[in-house]
């Protein structure tokens, strides 16, 4: 039985370190995926020990582009804190990072609590207070992002930082799937795509994490964001550069790095 412990510490040193670590499973086969959860949960646990409050999940996985890039097709689920929400006008603190990568993501601001099992996508567009326009910042623990399921998901699914878009929009007000985000390094546009490739919908990405967490015993809260994944491949940040995501309907965030 893996040593859920003995994980939380090693994935908190990688982290605290900024020094990437081999994958997990292969040193410890018996790291499953529920196993793996079980490590998130602490790792989240030492978190809010610490100080830190969640603040929402997230999904990753959600789009071929992403599945394909990272040779995993499971959706798979993940924890926000406060700590990792940064401001707009903030640069992101490479020297807090291993290698970080960024993505554009449709964020859910939830005006109702969410409870599994049996949630739709028509569900989740009832419950939400609006939409917003997102940025992850993901920065796997392990070297060169080389994981399998397990291990990623022990590393709440690389969830490093995340920028929040100011404008809320009504989802009843805007066709989802049609939604289209470009994406811009230092003004040279490297990525496009529509909200479409997020499950077919977005809203289907929450509904999902909704039902795993009612599988769970758990549920999403009102007040809850939820990031619903990377509509693109995501790009890696380094020293100077510039990052403009640009979204129909949700206006453009910018993130600079420090
Ligand atoms: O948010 C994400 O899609 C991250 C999922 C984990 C895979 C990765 O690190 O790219
Ligand atoms: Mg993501």
């Amino acid at each position: 039985m893996a040593d859920i412990g003995k994980w939380v510490e090693v994935l908190a040193e990688a982290e605290r370190r900024r020094e990437p670590i081999g994958p997990i499973t292969e040193g410890d086969p018996t790291l499953d995926l529920d196993a793996a959860y079980d490590v998130q949960r602490a790792r989240i646990a030492q978190r809010l020990a610490q100080g830190e409050r969640i603040v929402g999940a997230k999904l990753g996985l959600t789009s071929k582009a992403k599945q394909v890039a990272m040779g995993i097709d499971t959706p798979i689920f993940g924890v926000l804190t406060d700590a990792m929400q940064l401001d707009a006008a903030t640069p992101l603190p490479l020297g807090e990072l291993i290698h970080p990568r960024a993505e554009p993501e449709i964020a859910f601001v939830l005006g109702e609590d969410l409870s599994g099992p049996g949630v739709t996508a028509h569900d989740v567009i009832d419950a939400a207070s609006g939409v917003c326009a997102a940025i992850e910042v993901i920065d796997s623990r392990y070297v060169d992002f080389r994981f399998t399921l397990a291990d990623v998901v022990a590393d709440n699914t690389s969830a490093a930082r995340f920028v929040l878009g100011t404008t809320l929009v009504d989802p009843r007000s805007v066709d989802l799937t049609l939604l289209g985000v470009v994406v811009e390094t230092d003004g040279v546009v490297s990525d496009t795509a529509a909200g479409a490739a997020v499950l077919g919908h977005p809203a289907t990405a929450v509904a999902l994490l909704a039902n795993q967490m009612g599988a769970w015993g758990e549920h999403l809260p009102r007040g809850a964001t939820v990031l619903s994944g990377g509509l693109t491949n995501a790009v890696a940040v380094a020293s100077g550069h510039h990052l403009t995501m640009s979204f129909a309907h949700l206006g453009q965030i910018f993130l600079r790095s420090g």
